[in-house]
Order: C-alpha cells, then sequence, then structure tokens
C-alpha cells in the first residue's frame, strides 16, 4: 500500500469541491449510502479515510480493516457512529466554526420572518394582491418585548445570542452546564426556560438527550405568545406536538430550518400560515458550503500528511 496513493471512500453525494480537491491526492472510490456496503476485500483494505456527508455506520467500519479517518462535511455528525469509530481507533473530524456565522445570520433572519411574515408579504406583493386588494394585514406578532431562550449556546448558539443583542431583546439559556462570564441569564432546565421566555431558539446536537426534547409540554410552557426557531436538527423537536400547539394556539408561531425527516415536510405543517419553513439552509451559501468543503478536505490531507488533523470530534481525539 506505500507505494499506492491512499484510498479514500466517498459515499453518496457531496459537495463537489470535496470530490475535486480529493481526486488531486487521492484515489477515490464510492458506493451508495443507505445500503450495506458493496466493495471487494482488495478494495475495501485500500480505503483509508471516509469523506462523508451522510451515514457512516459501525457495519461500514467493520468491513474496513485500515480505516483511519473519517472527515465529515458539516458541524453535526450525528450520521457517524462515533462511539464505534472510538472503540476503533479511527479518528471524526468534523467542520465547526467556518459556518457558525451564516447559521447565526439565517437564524435571526427566520426569526424576523416568523414573526412579520415577511415571505407571505413578498408572496402578497407578487400576486398582485396590494394593488388590487390593498396593504397586508399588520402582523400580529413582533419582536419587540420579546425574551429569547437559547436551547444551546455553543459556538453558533453564541453567534446567535451576539446577533441577538443589538435587537435589543432581553436573552436567557439553557445547557447542561452554565457558561462562566455568560451575561445571559442560565436555566437549569429547559421547561424553565420555556416558561420564562416567549422565543425559544433550538441549536443543540442530536443526541439521545435531545431526542424531542421540545415536546408538549415545553410548548405549553413558552405559551400562547410563544415562537419556536428550530435550526440544530428536526430529531429535537416533537413534530406532531409542534403542530398540535401551532394549530390550537399553544403558541403562535414557529420557523422550522430542520425536520424530523428531511426532505420530507408534513403537509400540515405546509397548511399552517403560523409556520416560516426553509429547506434546511442555514449554511448553504456557496463561500459557507466551500469553506466546509475545504476543512473537510484539508482534514484528509493534513492526517495523510504529517499526521495531525485540524477539528477533530471530541469523542475521537487523535493519540
Ligand atoms: O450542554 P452543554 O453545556 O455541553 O452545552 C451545549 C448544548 N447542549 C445541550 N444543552 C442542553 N441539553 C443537552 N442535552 C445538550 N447537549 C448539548 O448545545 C452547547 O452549548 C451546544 C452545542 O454547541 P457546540 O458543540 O459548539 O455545537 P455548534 O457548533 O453550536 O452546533 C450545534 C448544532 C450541530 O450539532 C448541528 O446539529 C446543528 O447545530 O447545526
Amino acid at each position: 500500500m506505500s507505494q499506492q496513493k491512499s484510498a479514500i471512500l466517498v459515499p453518496g453525494k457531496i459537495h463537489p469541491r470535496v470530490l475535486d480537491r480529493l481526486q488531486a491526492e487521492f484515489d477515490i472510490l464510492t458506493a451508495p449510502q443507505g445500503a450495506p456496503l458493496e466493495l471487494g476485500e482488495a478494495d475495501a483494505a485500500r480505503v483509508r479515510g471516509i469523506a462523508v456527508s451522510g451515514a457512516v455506520p459501525a457495519a461500514w467500519m467493520e468491513r474496513l480493516p485500515n480505516l483511519e479517518i473519517i472527515a465529515n462535511f458539516g458541524v453535526g455528525y450525528d450520521g457517524v457512529d462515533v462511539a464505534a469509530a472510538a472503540s476503533r481507533g479511527i479518528i471524526v473530524t468534523n467542520t465547526p466554526d467556518v459556518l457558525d456565522d451564516e447559521v447565526a445570520d439565517t437564524t435571526i433572519a427566520l426569526l424576523i420572518n416568523t414573526v412579520r411574515q415577511l415571505p407571505r408579504t413578498e408572496a402578497y406583493l407578487r400576486e398582485g394582491r396590494w394593488a388590487n386588494n390593498g396593504p397586508f394585514p399588520l402582523s400580529p406578532l413582533s419582536l419587540r418585548g420579546r425574551h429569547v431562550g437559547l436551547f444551546g449556546l455553543g459556538r453558533i448558539g453564541g453567534e446567535i445570542a451576539k446577533r441577538l443583542e443589538p435587537f435589543k431583546v432581553k436573552i436567557s439559556y439553557h445547557t447542561r452546564r452554565p457558561k462562566a462570564d455568560c451575561p445571559y441569564g442560565y436555566h437549569a432546565s429547559l421547561l424553565d426556560l420555556a416558561a420564562a421566555v416567549d422565543t425559544l431558539i433550538c441549536i443543540v446536537p442530536k443526541t439521545a438527550e435531545t431526542h424531542k426534547a421540545i415536546d408538549a409540554a415545553v410548548l405549553k410552557a413558552l405559551g400562547p405568545n410563544g415562537v419556536l426557531i428550530n435550526v440544530g436538527r428536526g430529531w429535537s423537536v416533537d413534530e406532531d406536538a409542534l403542530i398540535a400547539a401551532l394549530q390550537d394556539g399553544t403558541i403562535a408561531a414557529a420557523g422550522l430550518d430542520v425536520f424530523q425527516e428531511e426532505p420530507k415536510v408534513p403537509q400540515a405543517l405546509i397548511d399552517l400560515p403560523n409556520a416560516s419553513l426553509l429547506p434546511h439552509v442555514a449554511s448553504a451559501s456557496v463561500p459557507t458550503r466551500n469553506a466546509m468543503a475545504d476543512l473537510v478536505v484539508d482534514n484528509l490531507i493534513s492526517w495523510f500528511g504529517n499526521g495531525t488533523v485540524l477539528t477533530p470530534v471530541p469523542e475521537t481525539p487523535p493519540k
């Protein structure tokens, strides 16, 4: 193998810049995602790295005896079985930091779209209804005087909070541990946070603990003036409870960039006028996705060049 270029496996689809840059450095093997890995033994033995946007199950790792590193496209690496990787000494990297600003910008836009119904007002204009029917009705909701609770105050949550400050809203948060030197009010449980605020922004990772964390009780606590914004993972919200809460006025509105079963969005959500819905685009600009693609490739080049990685996930620290 030493005389051969290292082989990198790319399951399913990935940003084209990842492929372009990888092809210049490595041999590339491909495989369909969501199915058992079908590679001959000789090819499987050549794979030393994976570049992935999506899932890498433990069963795939078992088939790849010389796998050293999985470079995940995205800050959330919930598709990769990190416990299996850690137990085999396989390093996993993700793409933190380079998307924080873009996601935080999108979150503020989605929040304002949700409370001020701006996408609906634009549709109204484009349909010629302004000229024919007169002004769009006043938005019942406003950002003025709101108390925003952040469920998650990490790299992205911190940038969202910074952007909220000039909007003159009150800011509080819930994480498992309070942050040192943090100017915002801390709540030890999500339910307490939801009861204290009228606007809840979800920006936690997909983990066993965050599954359907925003449930009927949390939505009830948020209350009838409540607004939910989710830019983390659809996994963290009980979507059926949310639909019911939006339908019966338990909360006032929701802005969602992420869903339980993407790209499927329940028709009941689409039918709701008080939901503002985006197709998982928070980081989806050309410059930011290029930066994420570069970080995927730079982690692999660095690993195979000098044995270091730039952005390992905490579960798989390099030795
Ligand atoms: O709990 P802490 O103190 O580790 O704070 C982290 C918080 N967090 C949680 N908060 C409450 N209950 C939990 N079970 C829980 N698990 C994690 O979420 C921290 O404040 C935040 C995560 O921050 P970072 O690791 O810096 O992630 P980043 O880059 O902000 O991205 C968040 C997620 C990604 O994992 C993707 O799923 C999505 O945003 O794009």
